[in-house]
């Protein structure tokens, strides 16, 4: 049983991610804790949950100690399309966020720090199809600028002192739980709540804007594989996974199926820029190779699972 920490509980992946560790640790051995976001009532009512801001390393020092932290989950960021509203909270936030995780981790012992990178790693000048694992990092955004000096620094933190970090550059999430907020592939959620609720939606990326994405079952996997795979698999400590890739388009067309009276119209805003910059599809097959990542969904598997559970519940 580990003793684990997950900051940023109240997140659209730390939501989910919580009770998932709790049922395989047992629920007293996974401390959640949250600043900003309201934590859900299954997070709250599940086990421990404590108040923590990533930013006071004090308050970091005291939590990893006093519960004997051995790894640690750092899902508290700020997302690519309120980063370029607020570069520099962006910056504070997602770097200052990490350095005083990596610095306690490394001080009190916690023997690994999974800390989600994101294809925001990327930019224009990356290929668009299947962007390689090791390949060309210039983001134009603060967000993707953040994950590429945080996927620097965690690999300063393995070299310098051995603290074993591991990030997944995360494609667009989309889940069922908890929406997310702030991000720019934030659309492939917010689809399935307008699909049911008004069978109409506006999204705000065009029509033919393909991402990659990744379901959260999958999502989920990841998280707990790059924690529990034995070290020697892990040949380097940022990899590139990818569940799937489809345009707005696709993705509306794949609804229509389930729900034929759903309309979508395209009314693309600042966000689009940042979309454009991003690559299309990823080549995560490093990934699939060294420690045996494997996806489950593929998009008509996720819109049918996406649709029933939203369906019941909303
Ligand atoms: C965002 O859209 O900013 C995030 C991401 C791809 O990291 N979902």
């Amino acid at each position: 049983m580990k003793r684990v920490l997950v900051i940023g509980s109240g997140g659209q992946i730390g939501s989910e991610l919580v009770p998932y560790l709790r049922k395989k640790y047992g629920k007293e051995n996974v401390i959640a804790t949250g600043r900003r976001t309201k934590l859900t009532d299954v997070v709250l009512e599940g086990g421990p949950c404590i108040y923590l801001d990533a930013l006071n390393q004090e308050s970091l020092k005291k939590v990893i100690y006093e519960n004997q932290i051995e790894h640690v989950y750092h899902m508290a960021s700020i997302l690519s399309a309120t980063g370029e509203k607020m570069p520099q909270t962006a910056w504070d936030i997602n770097m200052n966020g990490l350095i005083n995780v990596l610095e306690v981790s490394r001080r009190y012992g916690v023997e690994r720090v999974i800390w989600p990178s994101s294809i925001a790693a990327f930019g224009p000048t990356t290929p668009q199809e299947n962007a390689p694992n090791e390949t060309i990092l210039q983001p134009t955004t603060m967000y993707g600028i953040t994950k590429v000096a945080g996927e620097l620094l965690a690999e300063y933190y393995y070299k310098k002192y051995g603290l074993l970090t591991l990030s997944m550059r995360l494609p667009g999430i989309i889940s069922s739980e908890t929406q997310p907020g702030g991000g720019t592939t934030d659309y492939a959620v917010e689809i399935f709540y307008e699909a049911i609720k008004n069978k109409k939606y506006t999204c705000f990326l065009k029509e033919d804007t393909k991402l990659p994405m990744m379901y959260q079952p999958d999502c989920l996997k990841c998280h707990i594989d790059l924690a529990e795979k034995d070290e020697s698999k892990f040949k380097r400590h940022v990899y590139n996974v990818t569940g799937m890739s489809f345009t707005a388009g696709e993705l509306a067309a794949e609804i229509k199926k389930h729900i034929p009276e759903f309309t979508i119209g395209y009314k693309p805003d600042f966000r689009q820029e940042i979309a454009d910059s991003w690559p299309k599809s990823l080549d995560d097959s490093l990934a699939r190779k060294e420690w045996g990542w494997n996806p489950k969904y593929d998009l008509a598997a996720m819109t049918k699972d996406m649709l029933d559970k939203l369906s019941k519940r909303l």
